[in-house]
């Protein structure tokens, strides 16, 4: 039985990169967390093997519930048991290029998830406050820039029609309902943390290694897309605000800067030692170093059935109304992932 005591936040996707660090926010506020996981084959806790306690010790805040977003038992289980104040729903298939190939099982998880689980929350009667992952990637193609909470959507991707669909079951439900649900519309946000198939983390995983003679050369697709990217740690601060306000709403979190992939290329590159010029264009075009080596290519393999070309939040209704601010941009992000990339080698 949950200890009455502290307040209890459930984070769906806790393994992820934001649930590590909510996590560790959540345990540092003195909140006693539990985290649904998923079974897997090979170790999957790598993120939050750091705050990990024993089961057998008394008075243990962080508790983990096997659970998948896929399967309405579980996560009933994990509502029923942990009692929670405060939901996190931040489980995904996030990898938008996958979702092209996994489409079915991408909507089911990101978007037909979050209806299981705010059915079981109404089921259950729990009084609790609802935060839903939403994506700057339901912007998609750009109709205005910056994108704020009043930009339309037009979702290019699997992933992101499916995170439009659970951004408005979630909308829906405060209404109807009126149930504490919001949605955090966070624009891309990075950290050492970050899977290594997102594009920050291998560009930066792939400088740290190619400086150190471990790889020869990175791939990569379109290197004219253009990110606002922000670092992970500022934007789960972003979510918990959301919660601790008086009225239920949506927010754009962002850092209002934005950069290519190229450009983030050279931060990574330089950082390790290997300053890039660029030569050739489209398919042809690669990053070179001072001795005349071809450090990265194009590959068409990682272009998208359909892009989103470029990114831009307008995050001013978060800083008047949660008090939030960004606190690292791009430059610094790519230089703090080329470094933690560089020393755990
Ligand atoms: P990650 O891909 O790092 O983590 C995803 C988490 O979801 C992992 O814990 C994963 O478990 C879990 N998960 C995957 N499938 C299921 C499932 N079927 N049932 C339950 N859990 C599942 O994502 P991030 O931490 O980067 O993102 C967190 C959330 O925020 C996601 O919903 C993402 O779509 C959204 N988002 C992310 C942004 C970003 O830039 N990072 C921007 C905007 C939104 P496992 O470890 O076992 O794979
Ligand atoms: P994104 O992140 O699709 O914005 O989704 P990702 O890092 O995958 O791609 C960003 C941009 O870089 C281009 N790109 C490449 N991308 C990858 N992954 N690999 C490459 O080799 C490569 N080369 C160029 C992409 O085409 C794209 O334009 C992330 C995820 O975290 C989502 O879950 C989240 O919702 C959004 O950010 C906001």
């Amino acid at each position: 039985m949950p200890d009455p005591s502290p307040r209890r936040a459930l984070i769906t996707g806790i393994t992820g990169q934001d649930g590590s660090y909510l996590a560790e926010l959540l345990l540092e506020k003195g909140y006693e967390v539990w985290g649904m996981i998923r079974r897997s084959s090979s170790f999957n806790t790598g993120r939050i093997d750091h705050l990990y306690q024993d089961p057998h010790e008394p008075g243990r805040r962080l508790k983990l519930v096997y659970g998948d977003l896929t399967d309405t038992p579980s996560i009933h289980k994990a509502l029923a048991e942990s009692q929670p104040h405060e939901v996190y729903n931040l489980g995904a298939q996030s990898h938008v290029k996958v979702s092209f190939e996994t489409p079915e099982y991408t909507t089911d998880v990101v978007g037909i998830g979050v209806v299981r689980l705010l059915s079981v929350i109404r089921e259950l009667g729990l009084d609790c406050r609802f935060y839903q992952a939403s994506s700057s990637e339901m912007y998609g193609r750009v109709v205005e820039s910056p994108q704020s909470e009043t930009t339309p959507f037009w979702p290019r991707s699997p992933y992101a029609a499916a995170k439009a669909f659970a951004f408005y079951v979630t909308r829906n439900v405060r209404e109807a309902y009126g149930l504490f649900a919001v949605n955090g519309i966070l624009f891309n946000h990075e950290s050492p943390r970050r899977g290594e198939t997102f594009v920050t983390r291998k560009i930066s995983r792939a400088a740290a290694r190619i400086s150190r003679g471990k790889q020869e050369r990175l791939y990569l697709g379109n290197l004219d897309a253009a990110r606002d990217w922000g670092f992970a740690g500022d934007y789960v601060d972003a979510m918990w605000r959301m919660l601790q306000v008086e009225e239920p709403d949506d927010y754009v979190i962002a850092t209002g800067e934005t950069c290519t992939v190229r450009e983030f290329c050279d931060v990574c590159f330089t950082e390790a030692g290997l300053p890039l010029t660029w030569q050739g264009e489209g398919l042809t075009e690669r990053g070179v170093d001072a001795q005349g080596r071809v450090l990265v290519e194009v590959d068409p393999n990682y272009f998208r059935p359909t892009e989103v070309d470029r990114l831009c939040g307008d995050a001013s209704k978060a800083k008047q109304l949660l008090g939030w601010e960004p606190k690292v941009y791009a430059p610094e992000l790519a230089r703090m992932m080329t470094q933690a990339d560089m020393q755990s080698l």
